[in-house]
């Protein structure tokens, strides 16, 4: 899969990847990443690609034509790629987005600086996402996250490790904690189920621990995930003692 990054700061780009498993996928050419500079489609001695707003006020808008040409120069390199601007204003990337993603040709991210695109640009685009709401300097470190989360799902890239993991996220709870060896440690012991071998009751305590550890961090996804009877009546009888 291909992953193309329009930017004004290409350096940016690649570079968090090394030596990481989206590293390795590069090297392996699973997936292709390349940053191109907007510069490349800018007009002029300066080549400038901001401008003042209309209508006053403060910080600068990036001009349209620069974003356009790029847009249609790597559609024209990535035959059914999508066109993704990383904004504020965008849907929350999240699972289930990275999922979908994962299933196109290939992806063109479009990353601003300043206060934000000429509007005329979004009808260019595809899609338009934030990865949360919280003010960053760029869509460049977002870009990188939806790279990571999508290019991770991607056959090959993870071991068989990996893909058991994708597994449960998927089932929409929290994780169970984890433990490895020393058992004792600074006074605190490893659960002793865990030491069981009995595998039935591992599991079960693995399962409750989820719903225990959802219900009071994440409450939220208890309304979105699917749960069988048993986990009901447990997580009945965890509302009850905790
Ligand atoms: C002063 C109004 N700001 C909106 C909250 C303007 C503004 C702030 C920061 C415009 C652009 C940016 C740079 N951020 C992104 O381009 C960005 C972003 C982010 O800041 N947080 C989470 N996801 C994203 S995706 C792109």
């Amino acid at each position: 899969m291909n992953f193309d990054v329009v930017t004004l700061f290409p350096e940016m780009i690649e570079s968090p990847f090394a030596g990481s498993i989206i590293g390795k996928a590069v090297s392996k050419e699973l997936i292709h990443i390349t940053a191109h500079n907007l510069r490349n489609w800018a007009e002029g001695r300066h080549l400038v690609t901001d401008d003042t707003p209309y209508g006053g006020g403060a910080g600068m808008v990036m001009k349209p034509e620069p974003i356009c040409r790029a847009i249609e120069h790597l559609k024209q390199q990535r035959p059914g790629a999508k066109v993704i601007m990383m904004t504020p204003q965008g849907k929350t990337f999240n699972q289930h987005a990275a999922e979908t993603l994962s299933a196109e040709a290939g992806l063109i991210f479009i990353c601003g600086r300043y206060e934000g695109f000429d509007e005329r640009i979004r009808s260019y685009v595809d899609a338009e996402y934030s990865i949360g709401d919280f003010v960053l300097t760029g869509g460049e470190l977002p870009a990188m996250v939806m790279i990571d989360a999508i290019a991770r799902l991607l056959p090959g890239v993870l071991g068989s490790a990996g893909s058991a993991e994708a597994d449960s996220f998927s089932d929409g709870l929290l994780e169970h904690p984890h433990y490895t060896r020393p058992a004792e440690f600074m006074g605190k012991q490893v659960p002793e189920v865990l030491l069981s071998g009995n595998h039935a009751r591992i599991a079960a305590w693995r399962r409750s621990q989820q719903l225990q550890r959802t219900l009071q961090r994440r409450p939220d996804l208890l309304d979105k995930v699917h749960l069988t009877d048993e986990d009901l009546a447990e997580l009945k009888r965890l509302r009850q003692i905790l």
